[in-house]
């Protein structure tokens, strides 16, 4: 089997009709950014497969707009939490949570690259409003003061689950928990890789907090014991408000197209805001500390993949990922070396993720820096080429982390392959 088909064949195991698990076992359900990536991949050479998983993650779509972390399309004993832990109430069972929205993106992708152009126009067009209810949950849900920024209410939120940026915020949460914790992730990997003990503790107290709120958005606002405008979730939101207004131009009204683009201009001048000089990248708020968090993660380069970082800010990004460079392997590492809660084995402090190498490099690219792109997407397709398509990689050595088979490193590789193609 060539490279290409081993990608496509990954995605075809993990598909489980009509959703794509992001691997075997260690989490048998659909997750949102992970199928927006998905989604992408299946692009290049499935389109049926890929509306199919862009529709699968709307079913999973509340009534206020908001889209779930996770949909349980069917029963599986494999992970924790399941759906009796959050017990929402909508058809399908799903989490109580999101994550960075990547899929007004990818539906755009979809749409411009559609082969079959009549299809291409119907399913964006259904797919068109269900993204503009969801962008409009992101603002009056997690920006009720309109202050430009959105935020997150669970570090599952922002797909990064325990970066350390996240370490001061969570350390003022309490480790008590309704809810028995009865781990199943570190049965399929190596515990040492995995989030220790207490940040499940912590995880799951919010869980606790947030499911007695009844998942009511305003009542989550009011007793979250976490609030973080995300630098990465808010730059993600950005791009893809970005994106949906160029759906907007085609399907939707003035107004609309008119309403996203100034959601779009607001979000893009309080990223730029988040500038922290020190760092030499941008940085997320906690806002109940109502402080920036200086700790340097791969996230600080993502408000360039929302075109909002100013010709000189881009210029200290690029500064900073050659400092970085020096010190691994394989960029870009989720923290530097240097940083003293750096662990290059353990999720989100310090291996390197595929799907935020695709981001970021994309981001030097729009900023008009092709060299740092280029690098980027070359030490992740040397990455996946030595290691396989793994969940991580560690940055200091090239070696596969997490799970293996893993769908949205593959999505990658085809995407990658594509834009050679
Ligand atoms: C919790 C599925 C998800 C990714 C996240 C990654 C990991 C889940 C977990 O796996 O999170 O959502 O149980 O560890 O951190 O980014 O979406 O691949």
């Amino acid at each position: 089997m060539n490279d290409i088909e081993k990608a496509r064949a990954i995605l075809r195991a993990n598909d489980r009709g009509g959703y794509t698990v992001p691997t075997d076992r260690l989490y048998p359900f659909q997750w949102n950014w992970d199928s927006a990536f998905v989604a992408m991949g299946w692009g290049t050479f499935d389109e049926d497969a890929a509306w199919r998983e862009v529709e699968s993650l709307f079913a999973g779509q509340w009534d206020d707009g908001m889209i779930p972390h996770i949909v349980f399309h069917a029963p599986a004993d494999s992970y924790f939490p399941g759906p009796e832990v959050w017990g929402t109430r909508h058809r399908v069972p799903t989490s109580g949570i999101t994550q960075p929205p990547v899929l007004a993106t990818a539906v755009r992708r979809l749409w411009e690259k559609g082969n079959d152009r009549a299809r291409a126009d119907a399913k964006t067009a259904s797919a068109y409003p269900k993204l503009l209810a969801n962008h409009r949950w992101w603002r009056r849900a997690r920006d009720p003061q309109g202050s430009g920024l959105v935020a997150i209410l669970h570090p599952w939120e922002s797909g990064m689950d325990n970066s350390p940026a996240w370490d001061d915020a969570m350390s003022r949460v309490p480790t008590d928990t309704v809810t028995p914790i009865v781990r199943r992730d570190t049965g399929h990997v190596d515990p040492s890789h995995r989030p220790r003990q207490i940040d499940y503790q912590r995880f799951i107290h919010i869980v606790d907090v947030l499911r007695a709120c009844g998942w009511a958005p305003a009542s989550m606002w009011a007793k979250a014991p976490l609030k973080i405008a995300d630098i990465a979730t808010c730059s993600i939101l950005a791009r893809a408000e970005s994106d949906l207004a160029v759906l907007a131009a085609r399907f939707g009204t003035p107004a609309e197209a008119a309403e996203i683009g100034e959601r779009a201009r607001a979000m893009r001048a309080a990223l730029s805001a988040c500038w922290r000089p020190g760092l030499g990248l941008f940085a997320s708020v906690d806002l109940i500390a109502e402080r920036p968090i200086d700790v340097p993660t791969s996230a600080g380069f993502m408000p360039l993949y929302a075109d909002a970082a100013t010709p000189a800010q881009a210029a200290a990004l690029g500064a900073t990922l050659d400092r970085w460079a020096k010190m691994v392997r394989v960029l870009v590492p989720s923290t530097p070396p240097d940083w003293p809660g750096f662990e290059a084995r353990r999720y989100w402090r310090g291996p390197v993720w595929a799907v935020v190498n695709w981001m970021i490099a994309d981001g030097f690219a729009r900023a008009g820096d092709a060299p740092r792109a280029d690098r980027i997407l070359a030490d992740t397709a040397k990455a996946i080429a030595q290691s396989g398509h793994s969940e991580n990689f560690d940055p200091l050595e090239g070696s596969g982390g997490g799970g293996g088979t893993f769908s949205w490193t593959a999505a990658i590789d085809l995407l990658l392959r594509d834009r050679v193609a």
